[in-house]
This record gives C-alpha cells, sequence and structure tokens, in this order.
C-alpha cells in the first residue's frame, strides 16, 4: 500500500445520486491513465460527509467491483456515528478492502482519551487494519508525537494520513515508527513530505496528476531533489489554479475534458459556471 494513492473522487447526477457508469469511468482513468498504486475511497475528496449510510456502501460496492484486486484498496468508514463507522468498517472488510481509514472525530472538540476510545472501538469489532486519517485543519484535532504513540499501541492502527504543513511532527514519527505506513495528505507539499521518506501520498489532485506526483516522489527519494522540485512546482501551478476555480468542481470538470463521465458535487457544494468550466478547459489544455 505504498506510493500515489488517489482519494478517488466520485460521480453524483444532478439528484445527487450516485452516477455508477461515471465512478466506473472515473476509476478506470485512475487505473489506466493515471496509473496510481491504489484508492482511498469515501475520503473528503469523494464527498463522503454529504453522503447517506446507503450511498456509502454502494460506491464501496462499485469500486470494488471495478478495482478487483488490481490495486490495494483503502476505504475512509470514519463517522460521527460510531454504529455507523462500526457498520461501513465490517461492510468493507467483507468487501475485501485491504485496510480501513477513520478522519480522527471532529466538531464536539472530542479529548484524546475520547478519540483513542473511538479508534480502540471500531478496531474490536473487526478484522482490518486502520490508516489514522489526520487532517487538523478540517477537524480542529492536533495530535502530539506521545498521542500517535499511544494510537500506534494498537496493532491494528498501521500508520496514518499526514495533512498537515508540520514537517517537524512528520519527520518525528517517521524516525520513531520506521515500519508505520506513513501518508502525506497535502499534495502541494508532497515534496518536502517525501524527502522525509514517506511512505506514499493521498491526494485529490492525483486523480489527474497522479504521474507527476508518481515522478516527484521517485526523484525525491532517488535524491534528485531539485528535478523533483521542478515537478512540483510545475504541479503546485495546477494545484493553485485548481483551488482557485473551487477544488472537486474543478477536479471533475476536468476529468469531464478527458472524456470521463465525472458529474457535479453534491450540495451544498456548488456547481461551476461557464465562466468556471472555461477556466477549466484553459486548465486542460496548459496541465493535461
Ligand atoms: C481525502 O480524504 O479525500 C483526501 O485524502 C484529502 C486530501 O488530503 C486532500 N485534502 C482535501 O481535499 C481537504 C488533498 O489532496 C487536497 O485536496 C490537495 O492537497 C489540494 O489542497
Amino acid at each position: 500500500m505504498k506510493g500515489i494513492i488517489s482519494a478517488l473522487l466520485c460521480s453524483f447526477d444532478e439528484h445527487g445520486q450516485v452516477n455508477e457508469k461515471g465512478l466506473r469511468d472515473i476509476i478506470r482513468y485512475n487505473l489506466d491513465t493515471v496509473q496510481v498504486d491504489g484508492l482511498y475511497v469515501n475520503g473528503s475528496s469523494g464527498e463522503n460527509f454529504l453522503l447517506t449510510t446507503a450511498q456509502k456502501k454502494q460506491i464501496f460496492t462499485i469500486v470494488k467491483d471495478e478495482v478487483q484486486s488490481d490495486v490495494p484498496l483503502i476505504a475512509q468508514i470514519g463517522s460521527l456515528i460510531i454504529e455507523e463507522a462500526i457498520e461501513l468498517a465490517k461492510f468493507v472488510t467483507n468487501l475485501g478492502y485491504d485496510a480501513i481509514s477513520a478522519v480522527t472525530p471532529f466538531y464536539y472538540k472530542f479529548d484524546f482519551e475520547e478519540i483513542k476510545h473511538y479508534y480502540n472501538t471500531i478496531l474490536e469489532h473487526v478484522e482490518n487494519k486502520m490508516i489514522i486519517y489526520s487532517i487538523p485543519a478540517l477537524t480542529g484535532v492536533n495530535m502530539s508525537l506521545d498521542q500517535f504513540s499511544e494510537l500506534f499501541d494498537n496493532k491494528k492502527i498501521i500508520g496514518v494520513k499526514f495533512t498537515a504543513p508540520d514537517f517537524y511532527l512528520l519527520e518525528r514519527l517517521r524516525h520513531r515508527f520506521p515500519d508505520h505506513l506513513i501518508y502525506s495528505g497535502f499534495d502541494e507539499m508532497l515534496l518536502p513530505a517525501a524527502v522525509l521518506n514517506i511512505d506514499g501520498a493521498i491526494g485529490s489532485t492525483f486523480n489527474l496528476n497522479g504521474k507527476r506526483a508518481k515522478q516527484i516522489l521517485t526523484l525525491a527519494q532517488q535524491g534528485h531533489i531539485m528535478e523533483a522540485l521542478a515537478i512540483q512546482k510545475e504541479t503546485n501551478d495546477f494545484i493553485s489554479a485548481v483551488l482557485d476555480n473551487g477544488l472537486y468542481q474543478t477536479l471533475k470538470e476536468l476529468l469531464v475534458t478527458q472524456g470521463v463521465d465525472a458529474g457535479i458535487c453534491r450540495q451544498p457544494l456548488k456547481t461551476l459556471t461557464a465562466n468556471g468550466k472555461g477556466i477549466v478547459l484553459d486548465i486542460a489544455n496548459k496541465y493535461l
């Protein structure tokens, strides 16, 4: 489960329903064209927190059916409703997902004991491996090195998706846990994370830009930092254009320019205006 892993986008129709053909198209593009090393399903990029339980299960099922065992699959099952997290963890484990992942519980400012209890409780119910999903900017949950260490005391917790610009903590984590899987979560900071010897990266922009990301990771691993930096610069030009125009909407519309039926986002995420779609064409011409 190393390398460049796409945080999979999902295709929705104008009624907010999963477009199965579109989702399969997105998967095929990731596997056949971008050639990513794995898929992270129902993360932020999959609009997970806007979905019903039935839709989450539908997406997990379609993805496994399309991918089979071609690349590793990680299922994000985190939910504020712990019963839902457990139900989804069991569901994807039965489907054959290689690992589960759960975002740190958010909104209520849970303390660390509550967060630890959350992970351990989910894992009591399921025979699978867990990747912690840490994204402090969105959850408000900042964990220290010692707190990560306490979580890792549970042998089923095998790694972390580290989505934060804290390279000191990332280096300390890498040093202290050489055998855990450490993934970088901010695509625009892939190179500095790669220099710290991460195992891989999980990100939204890899649905389109995964080839450049793979080059950055490989070049950094080989010590070719300046070559990697040139590709990170091009990548960041791409990412900043995407962010300026609306992240998930733009990524989906970029897929549409490549013949992928990527659909639109679920409400309350907005849809692109005609002007926004024009900007997408410019981005596609420049970077794809
Ligand atoms: C996921 O859960 O879908 C992604 O792994 C999250 C990932 O860290 C992305 N973060 C968010 O979308 C909030 C990044 O890929 C991010 O989109 C990218 O670095 C652009 O900022």
